[in-house]
């Protein structure tokens, strides 16, 4: 009998906390702006290897740099910061205000890694970065590097 008296007074406080919190309107996406963290002025991630138009093994190793954010593993709220994610022939970006998604064409380093080893066809790829926040949306305005070709030999 305890229990169940119990069990009730549970059900009726998660039936409130759940009363406070109205659900999302379909199709609209009501917390999306909130996440959105602001760029500090100047913001910038760049290649520190390899450089633009080089010749690399098909095994080589990608430098990633950044400016005026710091670089924390994915999760971890704090201003200025986020981790880098390394998009591969991809000519069209994704929306820049939700979550990049992860795929064969984007790598996250949501350990905060500043490089990786990457293995690619032979051919010309293209190479560019985004940094983005703890819930791997790009930051506002996104801040991105210039997308770099190189050939894999
Ligand atoms: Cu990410």
């Amino acid at each position: 009998m305890r229990t169940i008296l119990v069990s009730v007074a549970l059900l009726m406080v998660s039936a409130a906390v759940m009363a406070a919190s109205p659900p999302p309107i379909p199709g609209s996406t009501p917390s999306a702006a909130a996440l959105l963290s602001p760029a500090p002025a100047g913001a910038s991630v760049y290649f520190i290897e390899p450089a633009d138009g080089a010749t690399v093994p098909r095994k080589f190793t990608v430098k990633f740099g950044v400016k005026g954010l710091t670089v924390v593993p994915a999760g971890t709220d704090e201003p200025n910061s986020g981790h880098h994610h390394l998009v591969i022939d991809l000519a069209t970006l994704p929306d820049m205000t939700q979550p990049l998604p992860s795929n064969s064409h984007i790598m996250h380093f949501g350990k905060g890694q500043t490089e990786t080893e990457l293995t690619l066809p032979p051919g010309k790829h293209t190479l560019q970065l985004v940094f983005a926040n703890y819930q791997h949306i790009p930051h506002s305005p996104p801040v991105l590097s210039k997308p770099i070709t190189i050939t894999v030999q």
